[in-house]
């Protein structure tokens, strides 16, 4: 609980049993009400390895019995964290890229009530390089996020962190269920949220890049960017009127919440 809110964590995973335990581990105690793992029907002991957490802390483990990808993993994750009461949602990856102690501190932007959504950004301050992160991932993230930010009339330091904290009213709002089943699922939602005017804060946070923590080749990365600029393009659409529903994602479209259709 913080600020009288109950915290769920919820942890997309696909092979993660080598770094599982240091990330859940690395949660200051009692920060979190509940974990939710959901294993994307992992080829490692991942389930195994959550199951061992189990025993101490309070993770629940969700397994798909096909490997869906990682947008249909966070559709699982934020589906069971809604049911199981979460007031404010914080998805960690759990390759131990991010810095566990500071989901607190994330989780009380929105607790708080002052953001509806916070991102724990590895581009805010100096630490991106130097945690290992691939030059061509940092310029690629620079180049996107200036042109999100040009095309979406928003001043965000980057729209591609897996530690983010969700209010339960912002995840309620937006149909994400609509989204792509891949990895630009995390863009789709950001530019949902931003057009349906939601407050976004930021906090910077260290990052570190090893071979466990990093599974996204060049390839998939290519095909990210792609769909990151067709998600900003879609976006600008609807901010200038072109468009009302933007699509998204190959199953569906991305609309803008009826209620707030009027302020777009
Ligand atoms: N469902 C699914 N999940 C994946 C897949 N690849 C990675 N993941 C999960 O998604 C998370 C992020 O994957 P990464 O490869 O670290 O990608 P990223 O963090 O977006 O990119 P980097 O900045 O390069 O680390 C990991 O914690 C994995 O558990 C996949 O093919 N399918
Ligand atoms: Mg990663």
């Amino acid at each position: 609980m913080q600020n009288g809110r109950r915290i769920v964590c919820v942890l997309p995973a696909y092979n993660a049993a080598r770094t599982l335990e240091r990330t859940v581990k690395g949660v200051t105690p009692d920060t979190v009400d509940r974990f939710i793992l959901v294993d994307d029907c992992s080829r490692d002991a991942t389930v195994q390895v959550a199951q061992g957490l189990a025993q101490d802390y309070p993770v629940r483990i969700i397994h798909h019995s096909q490997t869906l990808g990682y947008g249909a993993n966070q559709k699982t994750c934020y589906r069971a964290a809604l049911e199981e009461g979460a007031e404010v949602v914080v998805m960690l990856h759990p390759d131990y890229q991010y810095e566990p102690r500071l989901l607190g501190v994330l989780a009380g932007l929105v607790s708080s009530g002052v953001y509806d959504v916070a991102l724990g950004s590895r581009i805010l301050g100096r630490g991106a390089l130097a945690g290992g992160m691939p030059l061509y991932k940092y310029a690629a993230n620079r180049v996107l996020t200036l042109l999100e930010n040009l095309l979406l009339g928003q001043k965000l330091s980057e729209y591609h962190t897996g530690y983010r904290a969700y209010s339960r009213r912002a995840l309620e709002s937006v149909p994400f269920e609509r989204n792509s089943d891949d990895f630009v699922f995390d863009n789709e939602i950001l530019v949902q949220l931003h057009l349906a005017g939601f407050r976004i804060g930021e906090i910077s946070v260290p990052t570190r890049y090893s071979a466990e923590s990093s599974s996204i080749n060049f390839g998939r990365c290519v095909v990210y960017g792609l769909g990151v600029l067709c998600c900003a393009f879609a976006g600008f659409a609807v901010r200038t009127g072109l468009s009302r529903k933007p699509a998204f994602a190959p199953k569906g479209a991305c609309v803008v919440p009826a209620a707030n259709e009027g302020r777009l």
